[in-house]
């Protein structure tokens, strides 16, 4: 558009404000291109009859509406803002220029270009402000910060849980697979077991993984009373045949503790409904502490080749009797006799003891258990929620 062709008449009108020039013309042709060669010059008063006059004005009707009035002597000529067309996109300001393009735009955050039509990828030029925890996603006119998966927070901020619980609650995943838990000051990767795999639904925290034919979580074992990890790379894995001791031992409260065995390709569960600070504080003393699952409950761990004498029947954490004979650090110990002191059978996590104390995980079992002797060696999950 060239300027000429935004000149508009109003007439009998007069903008009353400060002159850049002020000419005597032949006729409104002159004074309109007088106005045209000046730089400064936005409009004009012209004479309506007689001697003309011309004043060339560097201001507009628009800029100055309480100065513009009707008036029987002069007509007023103006080169309509290209504003008027509203160019500038995206809530831009429109500024009026005295050049071909007749205005320009100044753009609002988030866009760029001629018309503020273009979007800043914020993203790609890393002019972005997202926490290091978060991703950056581009959107028009501005964008995203999103906190990357098995975190939270508003993406400025970015927290992990600690427990997967709270991973399954805030983040809403169902999804299994290792998450960063935060303990103190501390980012761990843990596997988190999310959704019902037989302990009932929600977020399971891997704590200890047992291989019962390994002396790694013997019942005497220091690992049960200390706050040293063991091999937390197998804290990253699910259900699988690597051993771990992880933070979540002696970090993680909760109300439930499951309880996984497994032996060939069978793994089977259990729940102990038990609130705790941690399950170092139910196991670390060596204090028994008793539960209430009742010996059926405890028996389907191992599946139908399960064997138990049929007294006794002791359960909970740190259950023994004389250490010699069978112990657990999570179980129930039974006996041929009506006492506890020298059991020959169990089931249990962290165990030893007659009959047989190098099988740490799993059954043993013999004179006169009620399915023969048996000496199975399971692998066993902890977890809690
Ligand atoms: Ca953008
Ligand atoms: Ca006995």
């Amino acid at each position: 558009m060239s300027r000429q062709s935004l000149l508009t008449m109003d007439n009998f009108h007069y903008l009353n404000v400060t002159h850049i020039e002020e000419t005597v013309v032949y006729d409104d042709f002159e004074c309109t291109l007088k106005c045209l060669r000046h730089p400064l010059c936005v409009s004009v008063n012209l004479a309506a009859e007689g001697g003309l006059w011309c004043e060339l004005l560097s201001s507009d009707k628009d800029s100055n509406p309480n100065e513009y009035k009707e008036n029987k002597s002069s007509h007023h000529y103006y080169f309509k803002s290209a504003c008027v067309e509203n160019p500038c996109k995206n809530n831009s300001t429109c500024q009026r220029r005295l050049d071909e393009k007749g205005y320009s735009c100044l753009c609002s955050g988030g866009f760029m270009g001629q018309t503020c039509d273009e979007d800043i990828d914020e993203c790609a030029y890393g002019t972005y402000t997202c926490n290091a925890d978060a991703v950056c996603n581009n959107t028009k006119g501005s964008y995203r910060c999103t906190c990357k998966p098995g975190y939270n927070g508003d993406g400025n901020v970015c927290n992990t849980a600690s427990t997967c619980k709270e991973a399954f609650e805030r983040h809403g995943s169902m999804t299994s697979g290792v998450y960063t838990l935060t303990f103190g000051l501390q980012k761990i990767p843990v596997y988190c077991h999310m959704g019902n795999f037989g302990c009932g639904d929600g977020g399971w925290t891997m704590a200890i993984k047992i291989d019962g034919s390994k002396s790694t979580f013997h019942y005497d074992s220091h690992l049960w009373s200390d706050k040293n990890t063991h091999n937390i790379t197998g804290g990253k894995t699910g259900f699988d045949l690597q051993e771990t001791k992880l933070q979540t031992y002696w970090n993680t409260s909760f109300s439930r503790v499951c309880l996984g065995m497994k032996i060939g390709n069978q793994t089977n569960f259990i729940v102990i409904q038990k609130e705790a600070s941690s399950l170092f504080s139910l196991i670390a003393d060596g204090q028994y502490r008793n539960t209430l699952l009742g010996k059926n409950t405890w028996k389907t761990l191992i599946g139908k080749n399960v064997s138990l004498q049929h007294l006794c029947d002791k359960e909970g954490f740190n259950v023994h009797g004389d250490t010699r004979y069978s112990k657990a650090r999570i179980g129930i110990i039974a006996n041929s006799e009506n006492e506890c002191r020298s059991c020959n059978s169990r089931i249990g996590f962290g165990t030893g003891g007659l009959p047989e104390g190098s099988n740490t995980c799993g059954n043993e079992a013999n004179h006169k258990s009620d399915n023969g002797e048996k000496h199975t060696k399971a692998m066993g999950y902890i977890l809690v929620q």
